[in-house]
């Protein structure tokens, strides 16, 4: 019998965190579905996400190793999602560990280990300091690049 596997995830700024994972899910089952958090249940959960749900869910559905994406616009609906898509597994990262162990009852639960020094929170972290930097120390350092540049033409 083919197995089915699920995970749920934001997926804002898509990395190869994001990658390893969904490559992962393919490795432990035949049929990959990944609920796609919405920008509304997001807000739920304090995050304000760069990337709105539209593009997330393209972005996610155009991985060769995800066959289906659905929107997961809240925490009780794991339970008739696994139901309704004859999930086999859950799996989501180690961050959630214990977290959704109730699903047991239905299915398999595995918590997978996340790649390491690779986060969206990080990638935010630095546009961040990058969008901090101000204006006039900016455009020095431009002058200073365009003089470097001219000097090694
Ligand atoms: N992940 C990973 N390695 C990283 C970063 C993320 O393995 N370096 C995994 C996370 O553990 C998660 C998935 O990638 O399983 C998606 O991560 P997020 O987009 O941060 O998902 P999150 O907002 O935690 O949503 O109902 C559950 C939630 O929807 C999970």
């Amino acid at each position: 019998m083919p197995k089915t596997i699920i995970t749920y995830g934001t997926f804002d700024m898509f990395h190869v965190g994001h990658l390893n994972l969904l490559r992962r899910l393919s490795e432990m089952a035949d049929r990959v579905v990944v609920g796609v958090s919405t920008d509304e249940f997001n807000l739920g959960k304090g995050k304000k996400t760069l990337i709105p749900y539209e593009q997330r869910a393209q972005i996610v559905e155009a991985i060769k190793y995800v066959d289906l994406v659905i929107p997961e616009e809240s925490w009780e609906q794991k339970l008739s999602d696994v139901k309704d898509h004859g999930v086999d597994i859950f799996a989501i990262g180690k961050d959630w560990e214990g977290k959704f162990d109730f699903l047991e009852e239905l299915c398999e639960v595995q918590y997978l280990t996340r790649t390491q020094s690779i986060s969206t929170t990080d990638l935010k972290r630095s546009l961040k300091r990058f969008l901090s930097i101000p204006q006039e120390d900016l455009s020095r350092a431009f002058e200073v690049l365009e003089m470097l540049r001219r000097d090694l033409e």
